[in-house]
């Protein structure tokens, strides 16, 4: 199952990696329709030197940039655009100084029922996220609640402004995480530390969030986007075939055995002798020369 997966997603990128000129018109097409604001709760832009950052920023600030079903909605839109996007070779995600994301609309959920949750599936598309297949860095500033917290888990790089704050207040609301709050933060820190965010609704700075593992880096709020979008840039810098397959072999360490995730990744290591870039990155290091990937 590993193995089929690996090729279908290296049989993607190759198509992918075709640079027809209706993938450029397409691609092209879709950044312009993304970045001409038709978007009501997200801004969507490309940023770096080189365009290659795909950049969403959640901007429902009156509401503290609580997820509401459009708003999640219009991030799943963007962030299949980006993963669409040849140009594009990782994504950051932010939200304002004040707040990344509140967590979920409490104001949306109140009044629903049960049957209607349950039968619904309710916020099932909260997934999408999780499963885009390019680096996402969430760039955290403020509060970071919730769904908030969770959507930054869902992220594969967690960078913090000095004074964000991380926590699961869901107790609070007579109800549990229900978007990975007790999974992913449990893998992120560890069960004691989990239980306590999840049990009191107490929050986790920015500084302890850090030592804690669940953040890679804290800077001033100010510098936080660009630290970020640096980041990004630089991981766009390098085949984007390789990036692919470094995030899955590392979030298969979240879902395999130590067996099944060592075998994977060295199946996903052979199959990068596929690729050109694999055969450029060796050659331009004998060579003494940067390499020139070019994606296939
Ligand atoms: N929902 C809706 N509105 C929110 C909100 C939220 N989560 N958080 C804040 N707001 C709104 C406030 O109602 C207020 O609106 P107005 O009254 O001005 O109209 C405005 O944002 C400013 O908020 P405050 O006046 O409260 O501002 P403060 O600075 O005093 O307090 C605060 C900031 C963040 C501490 C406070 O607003 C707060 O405690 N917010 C709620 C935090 C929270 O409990 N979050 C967890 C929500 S439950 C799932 C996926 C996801 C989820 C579950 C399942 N599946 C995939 C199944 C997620 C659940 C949740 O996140």
């Amino acid at each position: 199952m590993a193995c089929f997966r690996t090729g279908a997603q290296l049989c993607r990128q190759f198509l992918f990696s075709g640079q027809s000129s209706i993938k450029l018109f397409a691609a092209s097409l879709s950044h312009r329709w993304m970045s001409t604001g038709k978007y009501e709760y997200i801004i969507v832009e490309k940023k770096g030197e080189k365009n290659n950052v795909g950049f969403i920023q959640l901007n429902r600030p009156k509401a503290l940039n609580a997820l509401c079903a459009g708003l999640m909605s219009e991030l799943e839109q963007a962030v299949k655009g980006f993963e669409a996007d040849n140009d594009v070779g990782a994504i950051v995600l932010t939200g304002s100084e004040r707040a990344f994301a509140a967590g979920a609309d409490i104001k949306e959920m109140q009044t629903k029922e049960f049957s209607e949750v349950w039968r619904g599936n309710f916020l099932s598309e909260w997934d999408a996220l999780s499963r885009c297949s390019k680096p996402v860095i969430a760039a955290v500033n403020g509060f970071a609640l919730g769904g908030g917290c969770e959507v930054a888990m869902m992220c594969d790089i967690i960078y913090a402004g000095d004074k964000a704050q991380f926590g699961q207040p869901e107790i609070t609301l007579g109800t549990i995480p229900g978007a990975g709050g007790t999974q992913r933060l449990c893998k992120a820190i560890g069960k004691s530390k989990a239980m306590e965010m999840v049990l009191t609704a107490n929050r986790m700075s920015a500084e302890e969030a850090e030592k804690a593992g669940l953040v890679s880096k804290v800077v001033p709020a100010a510098d936080l986007v660009s630290e970020a979008v640096k980041t990004a840039e630089k991981i766009s810098s390098f085949s984007k075939i390789a990036s692919g397959m470094c995030k899955e072999a590392v979030n298969a360490a979240y879902e395999m055995s130590l067996k099944e995730g060592l075998h994977f990744e060295k199946r996903l290591f052979h199959a990068s002798f596929a690729s050109n870039d694999r055969r450029e990155g060796m050659t331009a290091f004998s060579e003494k020369r940067p390499p020139k990937f070019t994606d296939s």
